[in-house]
């Protein structure tokens, strides 16, 4: 089976201590503490951020999908007959629809680090598309994964939705992208959504919904330190902290201690100050320019951009 390159110094879990374990320990002692997004997505995670999805602040979702909509047959003419749809962070698998409806006789490769929840959307998705080949695979898609072999023979399209590209630095989005290229290999087609910059107050309602959604999903990175790694720490004493940082073109997410504290983290203890934050999440934004010069950068040839009417979001067909 081809081989997903996308983290060369990846190095595999050390038997009976998680990763995640190693990623508290160490985040959790940098000066600006700091712990990976990807952690947010447990199962409880992912159906929190399955309802931020649908929250009147959070445009991306919604926005995206009439994008989609739109140009689903322009996309199916991209991606051509019988290509393979790789899908990075597949999460509930729910905008693949679009494509696959429009899409001549495609396979379809979800990936994502949340298993249980994959394999229930997976599930579902056979029901409505019987005659589509689909195998998920179960990683962290910045990861070393086999791809399977219903992709043999095929073109292969990458699939990356929702702006999750925008989770990553600039760098670190140019760096999946350069090895994305290698992996889905020469005439490959990639599909990535992509936030645009906008009106600070409108990305600071939807990091700011008012049912408290995108705070309770931020929490709960400390509610799964909690469960998974016997964690002590009372969530009552943290609070959710979201901005958008204008010289650094992202929304930052971060966790704020509300007064000076320690907490014990299997068997560890860890000092805030009042104030202190953990830093969980950048969503960088992109003007359309700036995500084309970046996929070039990458080694993909931007072909076409879409946006909607009101420019809030775009999705990219990028080459090579
Ligand atoms: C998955 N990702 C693109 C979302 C975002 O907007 O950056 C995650 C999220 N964080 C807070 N709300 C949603």
């Amino acid at each position: 089976a081809a081989m997903l390159r996308l983290d060369p110094d990846a190095l595999p879990p050390v038997e009976g201590r998680s990763a995640f374990y190693d990623d508290v320990m160490r985040g959790l002692t940098l000066r600006q503490k700091t712990l990976p997004a990807k952690y947010f997505y447990d199962t409880e995670g992912s159906r929190l951020f399955d309802r931020i999805c649908e929250l009147p602040e959070y445009y991306p979702t919604r926005t995206e999908i009439g994008i989609l909509r739109d140009h689903a047959d322009d996309i199916a003419a991209f991606a051509g007959e019988k290509a393979a749809l790789i899908e990075f962070g597949s999460g509930s698998s729910t905008k693949v629809r679009l494509l696959l409806g429009a899409m001549r006789h495609p396979a379809y490769v979800p990936i994502d680090i949340s298993g249980e929840h994959m394999i229930e959307a997976v599930e579902r998705l056979r029901l409505d598309y019987p005659d589509v080949p689909m195998h998920p695979v179960e990683t962290d898609f910045t990861q070393d994964a086999a791809l399977p072999t219903i992709i043999s023979g095929r073109r292969r399209i990458g699939f990356f939705p929702g702006s999750t590209i925008g989770n990553f630095t600039p760098d670190q989005a140019e760096a999946f992208l350069r090895r994305a290229a290698g992996t889905l290999g020469a005439g490959a087609g990639f599909v990535v959504g992509v936030d645009l910059k906008k009106d600070p107050a409108v990305l600071h309602a939807a990091y700011n919904d008012r049912q408290g959604v995108t705070a309770a999903f931020n929490l709960n990175l400390l509610a799964r330190i909690n469960r998974e790694l016997h964690g002590e720490i009372d969530l009552a004493h943290f609070r959710h902290l979201a901005f958008y940082n204008a010289a650094a073109g992202r929304v930052e997410m971060h966790i704020e201690s509300l007064k000076r504290q320690r907490v014990r983290i299997a068997g560890d203890m860890f000092a805030f100050r009042n104030g202190e934050t953990i830093h969980t999440e950048n969503s960088c934004k992109y003007a359309v320019d700036e995500f084309q010069a970046l996929a070039k950068r990458a080694g993909w040839h931007p072909e076409v951009c879409f946006t909607d009417a009101d420019k809030l979001f775009s999705v990219h067909l990028l080459a090579r």
